[in-house]
């Protein structure tokens, strides 16, 4: 029997920079002088992941061997004693990244290949088109059509609000972390129930039915406003609708379903399989949308894309510009290894976050390609990331127009 060599690891440093916006990566080094890296950026809550990492996790890594990535998992979950939570499924979800990126050095290949090898060409992507007026919304959809995208979330500016969730200055990415204490907005759920039906009406009169429409309610509504909102968008055959009500009460999702045929999506906040499974196994969704930065790791998000699969539910991983490229890339390898893939979400970071992380994954004719580097296909320039020491940034909070404190 041939005797299985061990990679002790011998280093996990944490490198915190801020190149437009800020990212926590994990960089775990080993006794054969290969390293991996894993996103641990928690946006707005950033210091609390990376001195969890720094503090906590990295300490006992030290003389592990790298190979070991479940029992790692494993350790670091049960052994904390104080299970799940944002910050310590980052935490950890960035130590598996960055072991599954050595693992896949040390073996010679692209991670995708490690994972099962790839069950499609390519990823499809969908991109991100803005507006403050329904026009302007129009337009920029377009524009995303002509750059090749064949999937477009679309999200526009409500008359009335001074506002809205996801409209952005700049158009090739939506950055709400915006503030060195939180903005404060103000929000009427009756406003835009009354927008949004128009924005899908005049987009397929505008654009036709060839183009995939998402759009992502984040977390405003109450149940029965969401089977409204469901029952409105069904005459435009919307790809998915996400995040209607915040998902703390899964059951919820029982009553949307009952009234609604538009798919729905979810999960961008999860951080374990036991946020989705009721979700998944009463088949309340259509997308789970858990990302591996922030639920734990490809070998979690493996976990519950495997159960998703079992109730014909796909996956969507959230990629919006506070999941760093280190991140992006990890989800192009579970994407196209992943049977239930469905769609990714895909928002470019700036130039300066692109030359801190160089990476191998490239965008053509509406899809992201991983590239066949060995490991995730990305790289830090620490030198350079030292450049941009970390701000505080928080993301905005809500209140109603009388002032109460609702959901962002
Ligand atoms: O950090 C919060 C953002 O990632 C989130 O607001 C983006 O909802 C989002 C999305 O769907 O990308
Ligand atoms: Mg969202």
């Amino acid at each position: 029997m041939s005797k299985t060599r061990t990679l002790p690891i011998t280093a996990a440093r944490v490198i915190v920079t801020c190149p437009g916006r800020n990212f926590v990566t994990l960089k775990i080094e080993t006794a054969a002088g290969s390293y991996g890296l894993g996103d641990a950026t928690l946006n707005g809550r950033e210091l609390a992941v990376a001195s969890y990492l720094a503090d906590h996790v990295a300490p006992s890594l030290i003389g592990r061997d790298a190979h070991q990535i479940e029992d790692i998992w494993q350790f670091l979950y049960r052994g904390a004693y104080w299970r799940r939570g944002p910050v310590t499924m980052s935490a950890i979800a960035a130590v598996d990244t960055a072991l599954w990126d050595i693992k896949a050095k040390e073996a010679g290949m692209p991670l995708y290949q490690l994972l099962g090898g790839a069950c499609r060409s390519g990823v499809r992507v969908y991109g991100h088109a803005n507006g403050e007026t329904l026009e302007e919304t129009i337009s920029e959809a377009r524009r995303y059509r002509d750059m090749g995208y064949t999937a477009i979330r679309l999200q526009s500016g409500v008359p009335g609000l001074a506002s809205t969730y996801g409209v952005s200055r700049d158009k090739m990415f939506y950055e709400p972390a915006d503030g060195g204490l939180p903005t404060e907005n103000t929000w009427s759920t009756s406003k835009y129930l009354a927008a949004t039906p128009r924005l899908f009406e005049a987009a397929r009169a505008a654009l036709g039915w060839e183009i995939d429409l998402l759009h992502d309610a984040h977390h405003r509504l109450t149940p029965i406003e969401a089977a409204r909102l469901g029952q409105d968008l069904e005459p435009y055959r919307l790809f998915w609708l996400e995040d209607t009500v915040a998902a703390d009460n899964q059951a919820s999702f029982r009553l949307i379903r009952r009234h609604t045929t538009t798919p729905l999506a979810v999960g961008e906040v999860f951080n374990s399989i036991w946020d989705c499974k009721q979700l998944i196994e009463e088949q309340l969704i259509d997308y789970i949308r858990a990302s591996v930065g922030h639920a734990g790791g490809i070998s979690h998000l493996r976990r519950i894309a495997v159960l998703a699969d079992l109730y014909d539910v796909k996956t969507g991983c959230h990629g919006a510009t506070d999941l760093s490229p280190v991140c992006m890339a990890a989800a192009l390898h579970f994407d196209l290894s992943m049977p239930n893939f469905g769609l990714q979400e895909y928002m470019c970071h700036t130039q300066e976050t692109d030359a801190v992380f160089p990476h191998a994954y490239r965008f053509s004719a509406g899809s992201l390609y991983p590239g066949d580097e060995p490991g995730l296909g990305v790289d830090i320039d620490e030198a350079l990331a030292a450049q941009y020491p970390y701000r505080r940034a928080y993301l905005p909070v809500n209140r109603l127009e009388d002032g109460t404190m609702t959901n962002w």
